[in-house]
């Protein structure tokens, strides 16, 4: 039954750009197919996991940034859609990070297929339908690219438009589902150890996205739940301002947040891997030296106070971000109940 609350966020103002410089990018597809492998291409760096054994291994959404010749480039990485081990409540939970990550929009929405197994049925359509459908919400059909993963598959004597169009013409669900995303398609060979042959991987798949961009004018893909998680932002950014946080410390904790979803907020690592984000440490370390012609352990205890405040600050800002999950989660199973 076609969604009619969703269908209606097709008419709402697509936001222009107000993540300029910026290329939103969530990557999306089964188990195995590598998901993972295609978002480190796009940073030029391993950061997300790669699982050997195809195993679902990305539990949760996840995002890593990295500024490419004067863009930042921001990559979410997902869990496998067709993972029977995740219940609804887990693929709601990754939505609602998708939009508080990127709450202005998303600029492409990027499937990833393996060529060398190039397996999928209608089970695996009825995943992304759902998903696209009845938990994302939209029109964002013109917001998808395809990147096949595997290129080194691709028999040599056939080139990608050979191969692209054997496969659309295959018939069953893999056909339909690959006509929707008419020219925009690149293959990628993720496991090249050839340094020409990676930077080629990543400047096809950013050319890629920054053409849908353009025929996109620009906009990125919104709708009604992405919006909450604006006016929700705006409203932290309020309460970061009343309580005189560290706006510096904020986007640290942002950023482990994003990036560490399986790092607990109050561990070591967690605070650790903030204060590498900032300068705040130092600033808080330098500040105690210079007010003070202390004895080093006064100096010590000092330091040990200013450290334990600001653990104390990245609990808070965390506990703000999990808020703004569970209300994103909570519109989300609203809107869904209504219609
Ligand atoms: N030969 C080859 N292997 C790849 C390619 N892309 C991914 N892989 C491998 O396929 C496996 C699964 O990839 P991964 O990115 O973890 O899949 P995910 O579950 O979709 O995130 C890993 O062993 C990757 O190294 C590719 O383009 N060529
Ligand atoms: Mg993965």
């Amino acid at each position: 039954m076609v969604n009619e609350k969703y269908t209606l966020a097709e008419h709402l103002p697509i936001r222009q750009s107000s993540a300029k410089g910026e290329l939103r990018i969530v990557v999306l597809g089964k188990i195995g197919v590598g998901k993972s492998a295609t978002a480190n291409s796009i940073l030029g760096q391993n950061v997300f996991f790669e699982d050997f054994n195809a195993m679902p291994t990305t539990l949760r959404a996840n995002c890593s940034s990295r500024n490419i010749n004067g863009t930042k480039i921001s990559v979410i990485d997902t869990a496998g859609l067709d993972d029977p081990n995740r219940r609804r409540e887990d693929i709601l939970e990754d939505v609602a990070r998708i939009m508080v990550i990127f709450s202005s929009g998303v600029h492409v929405f990027l499937y990833v297929m393996n060529a060398a197994s190039p397996r999928f049925n209608e089970k695996d359509l009825g995943y992304i339908r759902n998903f696209e459908k009845n938990i994302l919400g939209g029109n964002m059909k013109s917001y998808r690219a395809l990147v096949y993963s595997h290129a080194d598959s691709i028999k040599q004597n056939m080139d990608l438009n050979a191969y692209w169009i054997k496969q659309q013409k295959g018939g069953g669900a893999i056909s339909s589902f690959l006509k929707e995303f008419e020219r925009n398609v690149v293959a990628v060979n993720n496991s090249t150890s050839s340094l020409v042959e990676r930077e080629r991987n990543q400047t096809a798949i950013v050319s890629l996205i920054n053409l849908l961009k353009e025929q996109n004018k620009n906009s990125l893909y919104m709708n009604d739940a992405f919006m909450k998680a604006a006016t929700e932002r705006e409203d932290f950014q309020q309460w970061a301002k009343r309580k005189k946080l560290n706006l510096e410390l904020v986007a640290a904790v942002e950023k482990v947040w994003a990036a560490h979803p399986e790092i607990d907020a109050s561990s070591t690592e967690f605070v650790n891997k903030v204060l590498f984000q900032t300068e705040v440490q130092k600033l808080v370390e330098s500040q105690e030296r210079g007010k003070h012609k202390s004895t080093s352990s006064i100096r010590t205890k000092r330091s040990k106070r200013a450290i334990d405040k600001i653990k104390g600050e990245v609990l808070l800002i965390f506990a703000e971000y999990e808020k703004m999950i569970e209300a994103i989660k909570s519109y989300r199973t609203l809107t869904l109940q209504n219609t």
